[in-house]
């Protein structure tokens, strides 16, 4: 049932089919609650962290971004060498050839940067709304050619007793996804890239199929096709084949730019719930839910028509990129999922749904109004 939410600034009531019941909290991390990582920086925007358990805690591997204080006429920006070493680097912000109409993005010459330089660190929680950064816990930085802009959004997938880390790689060379693995969160082996430029938002079954590994990943084919969820199967976890896209954006819906996967699918009697995200092209971002078959999970059973969760409080509506909701991180407690969420690509917050709710809400049809 879609459920009233009133807009006491316009005085008038709008329908939504949003599920979430968002915790009294939010946000639970800004900015201000990490000191950057590196010196003379500043921490601009937290978002979209990976979510697990490990020795009774709750754990975050938070997304940081950080930038130099801006000066007035200036464009500034950090970017790694392939060394990992840290450097600064500036543009005159009335520079003709300077584009900085998307706050993420610096267009110089034909050329893009990011305008923060990502990294990933560990947050530790007892109820998990309190979180705080243990004292000598490492941070996650970028390494090697790959990633010189940075590490961002951050899958944890937990099989046979070893983490998975699945993340975005960004850097002059493209957009693709990583693999670090680690059992004790001290120790980490690099897997390098799994699924090379362009793609992200690479989500790992937590179990295997038939005797093999699975994950849904997200290329992009700007030309023909779009930003569409893919299927792929792996017997190592490291190597990936049989490539199946299982999920396209959809004309005319809140999903019909792009779409990708959140975190790890959900089991349920039903099939897998997958929770992904969808952008219009002016970039508003909610989540849905995708049902997967069970044994033949490129068989989709079912979609969100509507979002199960869209940008209604202010601190989804307005921030350092608004109107955004993303998922890659949540817990899973019987019927209660928590969904941790970065919004306006400056916050995190959390909300929590019923997965019966969810599957009740999805349509057969696959199709949206
Ligand atoms: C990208 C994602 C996220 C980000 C959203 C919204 O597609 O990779 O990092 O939160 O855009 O800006």
């Amino acid at each position: 049932m879609p459920v009233r939410i009133a807009e006491p600034q316009e005085s008038k009531e709008r329908m939504t089919s949003d599920l979430a019941q968002r915790f009294g909290q939010n946000p639970i991390l800004r900015p201000r609650n990490l000191r950057p990582s590196f010196a003379g920086m500043e921490v601009t925007c937290l978002l979209n962290p990976g979510v697990f358990r490990y020795q009774d805690k709750i754990w975050l591997l938070v997304r940081v971004a950080e930038r130099p204080p801006q000066v007035p006429g200036k464009t500034s920006f950090p970017i790694l060498d392939p060394e990992g070493r840290f450097e600064v680097l500036q543009f005159d912000s009335d520079d003709k050839r300077l584009d900085l109409s998307d706050p993420r993005v610096i267009s110089f010459d034909g050329r893009d940067y990011l305008t923060t330089l990502s990294h990933l660190r560990l947050l530790a929680s007892d109820d998990g709304v309190h979180f705080v950064e243990p004292e000598q816990s490492q941070p996650l930085m970028g390494t090697g050619e790959l990633e010189t802009y940075g590490i961002e959004d951050c899958r944890v997938a937990k099989i046979d007793g070893t983490y998975y880390l699945t993340y975005t790689q960004v850097s002059n060379n493209g957009v693709g996804v990583g693999l670090r693995t680690t059992r004790d969160w001290k120790n980490f082996a690099n897997e390098g890239m799994i699924f090379p430029p362009h793609n992200k938002d690479c989500a790992l079954f937590e179990e295997q199929i038939d005797g093999k590994y699975y994950a849904l990943h997200r290329p992009s084919s700007p030309e023909l096709g779009g930003n569409y969820i893919w299927l792929a199967e792996s017997p190592d976890l490291i190597h990936w084949g049989r490539h199946r896209c299982v999920a396209h954006s959809r004309e005319g819906c809140w999903d019909s730019a792009r779409v990708g996967a959140g975190a790890a699918p959900i089991r349920t009697p039903e099939g897998w719930l997958e929770v992904y995200h969808g952008a219009t092209k002016e970039n508003r971002y909610c989540l849905g839910a995708l049902l997967l078959d069970l044994d033949e999970p490129w068989r989709v059973l079912a979609r969100s028509e509507t979002p199960i969760m869209e940008p209604l409080a202010p601190y989804e509506q307005e921030g350092f990129f608004g109107q955004v909701i993303f998922t890659n991180g949540h817990l899973v407690d019987g019927d209660r999922v928590t969904i941790y969420y970065g919004a306006s690509d400056s916050v995190i917050c959390a909300a929590t749904f019923s997965i019966n709710e969810i599957l009740n809400s999805l349509d057969v049809s696959r199709e949206c109004a």
